[in-house]
């Protein structure tokens, strides 16, 4: 098995978003997070002028953890901005706010995370597919000099109508034809959204940028009833050596959240690793 890297996502701002389990106090959450044995953060991030860059660097420094990924959910949720608005200004303010983000990720060597801020279907679903294939399109010379990544994430029916499934995002993937611009299979969308996880977790093959992990009730792997042995197993089939990041409910509370995912995942991974070994 590639040893797959653990990342717990911690956001800078005091997020309304429900699955982030250190909200707030960020900078005691990057400590938690290498006590409890994470390889990295994955870091929410509403704007990225707001945000003391040097603080953040040096907490990284001192932890010792990587950066797995930055979120951009909260452009969306906090201040509106979408890639598909019927309103031009703001779509094009959006874009910019993309490229700040993808500035930060730059300096910070982490890829950039296409969620909520797709925005939803607008008028139909072809002109929504447009103006998001054009906010790619525009994003791609910034994405390229910065030398980073974009992750498309599928997200469940409840929280948008627009790319709920892999297999929409991994046609628009193919549509910009960029190795750049992967998929994010978050495993709590994927359990509503998929016929079968492991399916479209083979689906995305190299395509696969990044894994959220967070179980059946979106609380910590092994709270639920997600068969993770099997969803690692089909990680290590289709080669996939990156980050696992939990994106989970802080319950009962985000200390135990976050120390019953790395022991549930890491115990997982012994024995995924024992049996290959047999
Ligand atoms: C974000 O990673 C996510 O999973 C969504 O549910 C909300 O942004
Ligand atoms: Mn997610």
């Amino acid at each position: 098995m590639a040893a797959l890297k653990l990342a717990l996502v911690v956001s800078i701002d005091n997020t309304s978003f429900d699955a982030v389990a250190v909200r707030g106090r960020w900078d005691e959450g990057v400590r938690m997070a290498a006590t409890l044995g994470y390889d990295a953060v994955e870091l929410a991030v509403r704007d990225p002028a707001a945000i003391d860059r040097e603080a953040v660097r040096s907490v990284l420094r001192e932890s010792g953890l990587a950066v797995a990924a930055i979120g951009t959910g909260q452009a969306y949720l906090k201040d509106g901005l979408s890639f598909t608005s019927d309103d031009a200004g703001i779509r094009a303010r959006a874009i910019e706010r993309m490229r700040a983000h993808i500035r930060l990720a730059s300096e910070f060597a982490a890829p950039v995370i296409v969620g909520l801020i797709r925005g939803r279907i607008t008028r139909d679903r072809a002109a929504t597919d447009a103006r998001f294939m054009e906010a790619l399109t525009r994003l791609l010379p910034a994405v390229e000099r910065s030398d980073v990544r974009l992750l498309i994430e599928p997200i469940n029916r409840y929280e948008t109508d627009y790319l709920n499934t892999i297999g929409e995002a991994l046609e628009i993937i193919d549509r910009v034809g960029s190795a750049r611009i992967r998929v994010l299979a978050d495993t709590f969308h994927m359990n509503i959204e998929e016929r079968s996880i492991e399916d479209a977790l083979r689906a995305c093959g190299r395509r696969l940028g990044h894994v959220h992990v967070a179980d059946s009730n979106r609380e910590a792997p092994g709270f639920g009833h997600l068969d993770f042995a099997g969803i690692l197993s089909v990680l290590d089939e289709v080669g996939y050596s990156g980050f696992l990041s939990a994106e989970i409910v802080p319950i009962p509370d985000p200390g135990s959240a976050a120390r019953q995912t790395v022991q549930h995942l890491k115990s997982l991974l012994t024995a995924v690793n024992a049996e290959e070994g047999m």
